[in-house]
């Protein structure tokens, strides 16, 4: 059995914050109900479509295990069925622009009025003040999150990551609270509103930034190669490169093959636990008694050229090799892996944290599977739905709706055409 077996989710998600912790909680056995708009659907199903009349990857990769049912929430028929989702459901998460859901008439007050244990989880680029009523995507959340701000070098602009931290990283935070806010309620009997806007949540992930913040109070960081370098430190944290935010000098160096491979490099942490072994290493026995560079302060204002030498050495070697060696030392690298070589890499497939899916439309894709795994509530990787391939189902098998009362429904124009998979 799953850990979230019996637990219903009425998805009003839609693009990739919200999808991202519906999928979640799917993977861990709840029942995910999304509801999308007839004909149209969640946008991402058309977005960066790569076959054509398929739904897109962008879709496929973020709905998994879910079931969809098409509802036009803004007619009367539409209204009826929504607010007997909402008596039906333990959870209902949106990630709508502020005030959509509102709008339709479904305020925190009627949700209530309908289901006190109702949990209605939200998405929001940014939490009550004056930004609260602005529609936010990634790279917004990004850049008002400190992340920005943070990253990049220290002569070039802010830079934003290619890791979703915005929308999949808020995803992430939002299904850690609606799981509590599930647990709170088996003592509580109630409900309760779960809020997770994309601002926080990057701040959340970028909290060693704001640690730095108030270091600099006291004086420069460092540990960062623009202390080594005599540049002075401004009044915020400042774009740090490459270098690793835990203290221990580190640096992304090119490996062998770098002409023509762009991520043939290694990111090498000179750790001072092991500085002696890293010298003998490379071949500078002896920098472990020269007391220029014996102590982690000597070796401040040297960084670049002692990362200069390490990478003469580096670049004799592939970056697998380098991991080979430094490895059994305990001397902390790591290959800069591309996502082909993460596409095929059989560890991630055997612990199914890359997955094969077989889709009607589109044929066999790649996805990542459940990355969290729990030992009594395996995830096992299903299609996304079809637009609107559930519909009748939920209508009647979990709202009860006779067959009658669905034509009638269909007659009014609350839900669209369902989408089958071709036998
Ligand atoms: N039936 C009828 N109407 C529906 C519907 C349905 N099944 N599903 C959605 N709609 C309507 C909504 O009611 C809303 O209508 P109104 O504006 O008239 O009230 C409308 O569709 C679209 O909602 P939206 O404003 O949320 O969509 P958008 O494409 O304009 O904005 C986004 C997208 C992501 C910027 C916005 O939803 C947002 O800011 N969300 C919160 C932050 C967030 O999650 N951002 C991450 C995006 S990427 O993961």
């Amino acid at each position: 059995m799953q850990a979230l077996k019996g637990v219903k989710v009425l998805d009003f998600t839609h693009v990739q914050s919200g999808p991202t912790c519906t999928q979640l909680l799917a993977w861990l056995g709840a029942d995910v109900i999304k509801v999308e708009r007839p004909g149209v659907g969640d946008a991402t199903r058309g977005q960066l479509r790569d076959v054509p009349n398929a739904d897109s990857l962008y879709f496929t990769m973020l709905n998994h295990n879910k079931r969809s049912i098409t509802l036009n929430s803004k007619t009367e028929q539409g209204k009826d069925v929504l607010e007997r989702l909402v008596k039906t459901c333990d959870v209902l998460v949106e990630n709508f622009a502020p005030g959509a859901l509102d709008r339709m008439g479904l305020t925190w007050e009627r949700i209530q009025e309908l289901n006190p244990k109702m949990i209605y989880a939200s998405v929001k680029g940014f939490g009550p003040g004056p930004y609260e009523d602005c529609k936010v995507y990634e790279n917004v959340a990004q850049c008002a999150g400190g992340s920005a701000s943070t990253t990049g070098f220290l002569d070039g602009p802010p830079l934003v990551t290619g890791a979703q931290i915005g929308d999949s990283g808020t995803g992430l935070h939002l299904a850690f609270g609606i799981v509590s806010a599930l647990y709170q309620r088996i003592n509580s009997g109630k409900g309760q509103r779960v809020l997770a806007a994309m601002q926080d949540s990057v701040l959340n992930l970028c909290r060693v930034k704001l640690r730095d913040q108030q270091r600099l109070a006291h004086g420069p960081l460092n540990e960062y190669t623009q202390f080594g370098k005599g540049i002075e430190f401004g009044d915020a944290t400042p774009r740090a490169g490459n270098d690793s935010g835990g203290g221990q000098p580190g640096a992304i160096l090119k490996c062998k093959g770098w002409e023509t491979d762009p991520n043939a490099y290694t990111y090498f942490i000179t750790q001072a636990a092991v500085w002696e072994k890293v010298c003998d290493t490379i071949g500078e026995p002896g920098w472990k008694t020269d007391p220029g560079y014996a102590t982690p302060p000597a070796r401040l204002d040297k960084l670049e050229q002692i990362f200069e030498r390490i990478e003469q050495w580096t670049k004799t070697k592939s970056k697998f090799e380098v991991m080979e060696i430094c490895n059994p030392q305990d001397i902390p690298v790591g290959p800069i892996l591309s996502m082909k070589e993460i596409a095929e890499e059989p560890s991630l497939r055997e612990t199914e944290t890359v997955v094969e899916v077989d889709h009607p439309e589109r044929g066999s894709y790649l996805t990542v599977g459940m990355p969290v795994k729990l030992s009594d509530s395996p995830a096992d990787v299903k299609r996304s739905p079809l637009l609107g391939e559930h519909t009748e189902e939920i209508l009647t098998q979990v709202l009860g709706y006779s067959a009658d009362e669905v034509d009638q429904i269909r007659a009014s124009g609350a839900i669209g055409e369902m989408k089958q998979a071709a036998q």
